[in-house]
């Protein structure tokens, strides 16, 4: 898998969210089992969730670090293709591992490059483990759990597939983990924005796209009631207009999911925003947002019409 002997770094993308941080902390494991040297680390601050689900399980973060801050070994990305959002120099990167669409990342060598359709990354990961006949720990099962319930909502997100329902269940009794009960723990950690400026709960899931030559830019915030941000509506459009400015975005979008309706507020950054949100999504106008209903993936129900009407 790796070109040479050195230190393999297992990473998600930007903005971490539990798959993207649980599924690098047990990959790192597997290719430790495979006798190479690697380890993971996290490309940014991990979530209240993430957190949660490591206080549950008893360990500790992996190391948190910045673009450019690591300057030996090679990058394993898992949770994400796309260098936009990774911490990822091209050049140095010797394998993917992902259930995101093919971003037309280009290597100078063949790489290993895994893409599948499925909920979660952490589900490929334990796909893998079993394609070799490897032994999972209690622990390892624990974090693929979360990784599975989070990116899948505990099987509720329209990304959900067979595998991620079986190996939902197996992992489980592995784990020695209720999946409802630990999905409770972890939306209620996921909806706790104390403490969080508007701009950083925009910011913590965030995802910047190429679409049609154009930078558009996409912020979701998961959680088990919309209330706070019909209450903060005049202020999110606020925060929205200075990170577009900011980050020198062309389009700039923000939804609000609700996790258990799986409805969604759909901010428009600004007025271009706003024709475009109405076209596309064609919501319920309220204002400062439009009203989505039965949205609950960025992945496969916000990005893709947005990058069509963009022209790709
Ligand atoms: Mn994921």
């Amino acid at each position: 898998m790796s070109k040479n002997t050195e230190e393999i770094i297992v990473v998600g993308h930007k903005s971490p969210d539990t798959d993207s941080v649980v599924s690098a902390l047990v990959f790192a494991n597997f290719l430790k089992q495979e006798g190479k040297e690697a380890r993971s680390v996290v490309a940014g601050d991990a979530n209240k969730e993430t957190e949660l689900v490591f206080s549950f399980l008893k360990e500790k973060l992996p190391e948190t670090v910045k673009e450019d801050e690591i300057k030996k070994g090679e990058f394993f990305l898992v949770d994400h293709n796309d260098l936009s959002q990774s911490i990822a120099k091209k050049d140095k990167i010797c394998g993917v591992l992902d259930h995101h669409l093919l971003s037309g990342v280009k290597t100078d060598e063949t790489i290993f490059f895994r893409i599948e359709p499925v909920g979660s990354t952490s589900t490929l990961v334990y796909k893998m483990m079993k394609e070799r006949g490897m032994e999972i720990s209690e622990k390892e099962a624990g974090f693929l759990l979360a990784g599975i319930i989070s990116d899948t909502l505990n099987l509720n997100s329209p990304t959900t597939s067979c595998e991620d329902v079986d190996f939902y269940y197996e992992l489980q009794e592995i784990a020695k983990i209720n999946g409802s009960e630990f999905a409770e723990k972890m939306f209620e950690a996921k909806s706790d924005f104390s403490g969080k400026s508007l701009k950083e709960i925009v910011l913590g899931d965030f995802k910047e796209y190429e679409f049609g030559g154009k930078k558009v830019a996409i912020g979701v915030c998961e959680a088990t009631s919309l209330g706070y941000f019909e209450k903060k509506k005049k202020a999110i459009k606020d925060a929205l207009k200075e990170i577009k400015k900011e980050k020198q975005i062309d389009a700039l979008f923000f939804g609000a999911i609700n996790i258990i309706s799986q409805n969604a507020y759909f901010f428009p950054a600004e007025e271009n925003e706003e024709k475009v949100a109405k076209e596309v999504f064609k919501g319920e106008d309220k204002g400062d947002f439009f009203l989505l209903e039965n949205i609950a993936s960025r992945k496969k129900q916000i990005a893709p019409p947005l990058s069509k009407y963009y022209g790709g």
